[in-house]
């Protein structure tokens, strides 16, 4: 039995120095994200590991908004702990992110996900504001540019208030907002993106995490977790060496993929890495530590996730792990990180769901 009251967890961890009474008050007086970081706390508490798929609701290798589908669900039995979103493009004012995902579609399938007590977390890619090309297109010293007053700050801090408006805006039936984790500029060790390693200096990529989160704050957005995910590092320094500060995050990330022609090894090594500094930063910062994205692309090995993922992770005592998007076969073609009905790896991903340290959507607290 993997469930578990995880607002006793949080009024323990709120309230270390409270009298029964504050205890009290605490519980009625938590922000949406001091319940979701209580929740995800229950979870490492509890040694589980919730799982979670991006776009999972969306579409999947053989199917698209079709309404309650999901791969995994058609995998498993049970939709995945957690479903990832990204905004990207919501700051051109387009009626689609990226991918082709309809904004509506998410901020309904957010909520139908969270009253079945599921988790939402969200990525965000955006253009280049100098170039206007992708958030992969590297030129134009965007950070130089939007950090100094002018027409480029104005228009960045108005592509980031468009994200805290939609963010702030998701809401249950009952109008309340839903907790979510939001995880922006994120694989900053890597130089793929605008906001990459080589792009900016740490001092800039600082400043960029300050400015996203002065608009929120001054918004009054009270449903964020704000989670750092750095790429793979190979040092603590190399972790932490951009990290904004205490007051601006609440989860220390990863985002470890596997590449077949680096092969298990190298992964493994990888995954140490990072976790290790994450969950030891977490640990002496009192914050929540969690692989936010991995994946083995097409799952050329069928037991990826039972021989390699897990015994790369077990050791760490992180709260959800996200794997990224199964592409619809004839728009992407192998774009996909967990099995769909039919794919040889299905058996092993069922092994995975079954293991006693896996959250899936029924595994949650309620
Ligand atoms: C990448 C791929 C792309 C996609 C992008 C943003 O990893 O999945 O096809 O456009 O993420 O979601």
């Amino acid at each position: 039995m993997k469930n578990l009251s995880y607002l006793a967890v949080g009024l323990i961890v709120l309230s270390a120095c409270g009298s029964k009474q504050k205890q009290e008050v605490a519980e009625e007086t938590l922000t949406p994200a001091q319940t979701l970081i209580a929740q995800l706390n229950a979870l490492v508490a509890d040694s589980l590991i919730a799982f979670g798929h991006h776009d999972d609701l969306s579409y999947g290798y053989r199917w698209e908004y079709q309404p309650d589908s999901s791969d995994v669900k058609n995998v498993v039995g049970d939709y995945p702990a957690i479903v990832n979103w990204d905004l990207g493009e919501i700051e051109w004012g387009l009626p689609r992110q990226l991918d082709g995902v309809p904004f509506d579609f998410i901020r309904q399938n957010a909520a139908a996900h969270a009253a079945r007590g599921g988790i939402n977390t969200f990525s965000w890619h955006p253009r280049n504001p100098v170039t206007k090309g992708s958030a992969w297109d590297t030129s134009g010293d965007v950070l130089s540019a939007v950090l100094q007053p002018g027409e480029l700050n104005d228009s960045m801090q108005i592509w980031i208030g468009t994200v805290a408006d939609f963010i702030g805006n998701l809401r249950d039936a009952e109008g309340q907002r839903i907790p979510v984790v939001f995880r922006p500029w994120h694989e900053h060790t890597g130089s793929w993106f605008w906001w990459g390693q080589d792009l900016c200096t740490p001092e800039q990529y600082k400043d960029l995490w300050k400015m996203t989160r002065k608009v929120f704050d001054e918004r009054g957005i009270d449903n964020v977790v704000w989670a750092y995910s750095p790429d793979k590092v190979s040092s603590l320094e190399q972790y932490m060496e951009r990290y904004p500060g205490d007051e601006y995050v609440d989860v220390f990330g990863a985002d470890v993929y596997y590449f077949p022609d680096a092969g298990k090894d190298y992964f493994t090594q990888m995954i140490n890495n990072d976790l290790t500094y994450a969950t030891q930063m977490a640990k002496e910062r009192g914050k929540i530590a969690a692989l936010t994205e991995t994946g083995c692309e097409g799952l050329p090995i069928n037991d990826w996730y039972c021989d390699v993922l897990y015994p790369a992770i077990k050791d760490y005592p992180i709260a959800y792990i996200t794997v990224w998007r199964n592409a619809k076969h004839d728009v992407k073609p192998g774009h996909f990180y967990t099995p769909y009905p039919g794919h040889p790896a299905v058996s092993d991903f069922v092994e995975f769901y079954n293991l006693p340290r896996t959250a899936f959507l029924q595994d949650l607290p309620r």
